[in-house]
């Protein structure tokens, strides 16, 4: 379905300066809209990032953004990194709720940046690498327990795994029968679903302020520099693991392919990537880490892999109906690509472990 905005409904909540002159569709995620807003005042052209929140997926937008006005308030206090600023609606909101109950809000536009989807520039992934472990680090004092859950349980991959056994069970669409192979990578693999929970659990393993959704293409980075200079993409920043953080930005950048690349023999592991962005990330995040985080950097890239083949193939037994779809088969297509991923990791973990050492040590 096209992604279209009420524009009488947007003009008339935000306080926007000038006249409306034009947007464009910004979606690069696979779960909120997206569109880049443009303004006319008096000559000087003014943009917004306008974003439809999915309610479907986070239920309590209030408490969401009071997170992200918390979390962004205390990186700008900081003056170290740039962070996302809102635009308040009229009636001094951060959202808005139209008449169908969608909920949007406004970013004001960074100028003089770039976001990208793929990567082979290691310099530019180190650089990438250390946008997060300077938002970790610029975090490591916020007062986690003000935090809400914006999504319960979202990095819990044994509940994850439950999920998808529910929906394995239930089978709705019919559609467990073709999938036998993805299915029993999953259920050979399982044991591995618990290896974080349990270390978190025993207090090896602390929980931070983390991100949780570290995609490449939440980095803003500088045209004329190439630093990460504004990390966004907000909505689940909440209590985790650093190694979340971590191996999701290894699962997404690292990868020679895309996410849901078609041709599985294209998807690989990227070491140089890996070492890129290990240093970069380490050179920030190296003294706060406990040996057992360290210890697990090179698996937590297995982990988040594993546990996006579990959550694609949890949506496509379920009739897709939590991740955005181009097409029928989409989430299958996503699942098999990262099943590819999570095998060439498993190949390369002694190496992967090898480079983490050279700069935990550094
Ligand atoms: P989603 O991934 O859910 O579509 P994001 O918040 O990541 O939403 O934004 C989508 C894209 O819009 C980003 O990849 C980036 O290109 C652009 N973008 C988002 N916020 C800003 C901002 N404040 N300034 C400039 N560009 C932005
Ligand atoms: C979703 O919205 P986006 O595209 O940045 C998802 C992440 C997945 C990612 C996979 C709230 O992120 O957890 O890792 O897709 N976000 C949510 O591409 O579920
Ligand atoms: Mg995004």
């Amino acid at each position: 379905m096209a992604e279209t905005f009420n524009a009488d409904f947007i003009l008339g909540s935000f306080d926007f300066p000038g006249r409306f002159v034009s947007s464009e569709v910004k979606t690069d995620g696979i779960i909120n809209s997206t569109f880049l807003i443009c303004f006319d005042a008096d000559g000087v052209q003014e943009k917004f990032i306008l974003q439809k929140i999915n309610t479907f997926v986070f239920r309590k937008p209030d408490e969401l953004m009071q997170n992200i006005a918390g979390v962004t308030a205390h990186i700008r206090e900081k003056g170290e990194m740039q962070t996302l600023d809102f635009l308040k609606t009229k009636d001094g909101s951060y959202y808005c709720t139209d008449s169908e109950g969608n909920c949007w809000r406004c970013y004001k536009f960074v100028d003089g940046v770039y976001t990208c989807n793929r990567i082979d520039s290691k310099e530019v992934f180190y650089n990438a690498g250390r946008a997060f472990g300077k938002f970790q680090r610029l975090l490591c004092d916020y007062p986690i327990k003000t935090l809400y859950d914006t999504i319960p349980d979202f990095h819990n991959t044994p509940k994850r795994l439950e999920a998808f056994k529910e929906a394995l069970a239930k089978d709705t669409e019919g559609r467990a029968a073709s999938v036998k192979d993805e299915i029993d990578y999953i259920l050979r693999n399982e044991d591995k679903a618990y290896i974080l929970t349990n270390l978190c659990k025993e207090g090896k393993i602390p929980l931070r302020v983390t991100h949780n959704d570290t995609k490449l293409n939440n980095i803003l980075f500088d045209k004329k520099t190439d630093e990460g200079v504004c990390i966004i993409d907000l909505d689940t920043v909440m209590p985790g693991l650093s190694l979340y953080d971590y191996g999701d930005s290894i699962r997404f950048g690292a990868n020679t392919a895309a996410e849901d690349e078609p041709d599985t023999r294209k998807v690989s592991l990227d070491l140089e990537l890996f070492r890129a962005y290990t240093e970069g990330y380490l050179s920030e995040a190296k003294d706060s880490l406990t040996p057992a985080e360290a210890e697990h950097l090179a698996f937590s890239a297995y982990l988040m892999t594993f546990e996006l083949v579990i959550r694609f193939l949890t949506d496509y037994l379920n009739g897709d109906v939590y991740f955005k779809t181009g097409y029928p088969q989409h989430n299958l297509v996503r699942t098999r690509a990262q099943i590819a991923l999570c095998k060439d990791i498993d190949s390369k973990l002694t190496e992967m472990k090898k480079i983490v050492k050279e700069y935990c040590h550094a």
